[in-house]
């Protein structure tokens, strides 16, 4: 991800009629340890609801993988603190395993190494680094049954038909008999949803200006951050969480040698965290080439592990 591909995104975005900008940009050093932020915040619910899963289904999930010897490939893997529940479980059952935890960042990949290695020493951990569709296809080549796990709900970021299309791309690189599994933040009270979204502490605020703040810094930008709003908005029709940068007042804003005029109440759309139902769930396992799906939900059924075979 050059700075190159950044400044075209970013030009590209702000020309076009509806302003946008990818959310995959959040994620600068700042945006990171805002996310983190974020993930422990009461309203953002999603880490917690993964977590109860990992921790009371991790062994049926271990159980219905039809292998006793598998590689286990993380995409976006972090520091891995999370899937070294899983992990866990399926040593405990007696599998073996190689785990290939990938993910942008070199450095996080060296403490999920770490973490991972102090609970499971026997453990063979091999890291990737790379971006999702770069890293994916270096596991074409190993001859071990497959398990590729993509956890966080971050497929929810994908809009629309490109979930579709990454499923569809993660399943050409799978063998018949291979796993998916897929954390996916699942349907409910628009409520619930909204409140995730739109924090009382404005942290989500935070990390959606700090993608104007990167443009400032990163690319000379000259956006005034006091001029922009934050607004998060569920619509329970489409099952899209979406995030907008407001334009309170009328202004210009220069980038390299770009102008971008904005009217008042213009906006930036900025971010799509989509919802699924189970229902919705069985049609995508479908329509992306798989053969087999089963759903571990949550107490309260707000979030799904969803596990696909091919
Ligand atoms: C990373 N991703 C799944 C988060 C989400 O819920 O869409 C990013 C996020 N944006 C605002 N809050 C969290």
């Amino acid at each position: 991800m050059g700075s190159d591909s950044f400044i075209n995104d970013v030009i590209w975005g702000l020309s076009d009629p509806q302003k946008h900008l990818p959310s995959k940009y959040f994620y600068d050093e700042k945006g990171s340890r805002i996310f983190q932020e974020i993930m422990q915040m009461d309203e953002y619910y999603l880490p917690g609801c993964e977590r109860e899963i990992l921790y009371k289904q991790s062994q049926q999930i271990a159980n219905e993988i039809n292998h006793e010897e598998f590689d286990i490939i993380e995409l976006g893997a972090g520091d891995g603190s999370k899937t070294l529940i899983f992990l866990e479980a399926v040593v405990n059952i007696g599998k073996k395993i190689t785990y290939i935890p990938m993910d942008i960042s070199e450095e996080i990949l060296k403490v999920n190494r770490q973490h991972i290695l102090e609970r499971l020493p026997d453990l063979s951990v091999e890291v990737l680094p790379g971006d999702y569709f770069s890293t994916i296809r270096a596991i074409e080549s190993r001859p071990k049954p497959r398990l590729v796990m993509f956890m966080g709900s971050n497929i929810g970021n994908f809009p629309g038909e490109k979930a579709i299309e990454f499923i569809r791309f993660v399943n050409d690189y799978l063998n018949p008999g291979d796993y998916f599994l897929m954390g996916v933040d699942l349907k409910k009270n628009p409520h619930v949803i909204r409140a995730a979204y739109n924090d009382k502490k404005g942290i989500t605020k935070r990390f959606n200006l700090n993608l104007l703040e990167r443009i400032n810094r990163e690319l000379k930008g000259d956006f005034n951050l006091k001029a922009f709003e934050h607004y998060g908005v569920y619509n329970p029709l489409s099952g899209a969480a979406l995030s907008f940068l407001v334009s309170m007042q009328e202004q210009d804003i220069h980038i390299a040698d770009h102008t971008f005029h904005f009217d008042q109440y213009e906006t930036i759309h900025t971010e799509v965290s989509q919802k699924y139902s189970l229902k919705e769930l069985d049609q995508l396992a479908i329509k992306t080439g798989f053969s087999w799906d089963r759903h571990f939900t949550d107490s309260r059924g707000y979030y799904s592990l969803s596990l696909f075979k091919k």
